[in-house]
């Protein structure tokens, strides 16, 4: 979608601070993160929300879930993280382009606001 600021990214149009890259997902730190550290990971391919996939994103979205571990790890998060996918409004969402954040290196309060 030439108007969404994380196809942007995925296609290096907008700079972004990378930490994983493959074939189907790009993951980059938030520009405004909420703990020490906080990536997010986004499919390469445009999806809006949790809202627009189809059970044809099945695999996509298992590999991102799958990859969180790993690129936890490489960035240390041994303690453990958080996991959050704003969807629409009532979630807050305000980038329309489908994205998981990871946070962590903080004890992170529950329940959110
Ligand atoms: P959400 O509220 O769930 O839609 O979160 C969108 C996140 O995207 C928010 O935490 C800030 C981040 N963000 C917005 N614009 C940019 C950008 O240009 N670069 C990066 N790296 N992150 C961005």
């Amino acid at each position: 979608m030439s108007d969404c600021l994380f196809c942007k990214i995925v296609d290096g149009e907008i700079p972004s601070n990378k930490v994983y890259e493959d074939d189907e997902i790009l993951a980059f730190n938030d520009v405004a993160p909420q703990a020490p550290v906080h990536f997010l990971i986004v499919p390469k391919k445009h999806m809006e929300s949790l809202d627009d996939t189809t059970d044809e994103d099945a695999a996509l979205l298992a590999h991102i879930m799958l990859k969180i571990k790993d690129i936890a790890k490489e960035l240390g998060l041994e303690n453990g993280y958080r996991v959050v996918i704003n969807t629409g409004e009532d979630g807050m969402q305000s980038v329309k382009h489908l994205h998981v954040h990871v946070l962590g290196k903080r004890r992170l309060l529950w329940p959110p606001g």
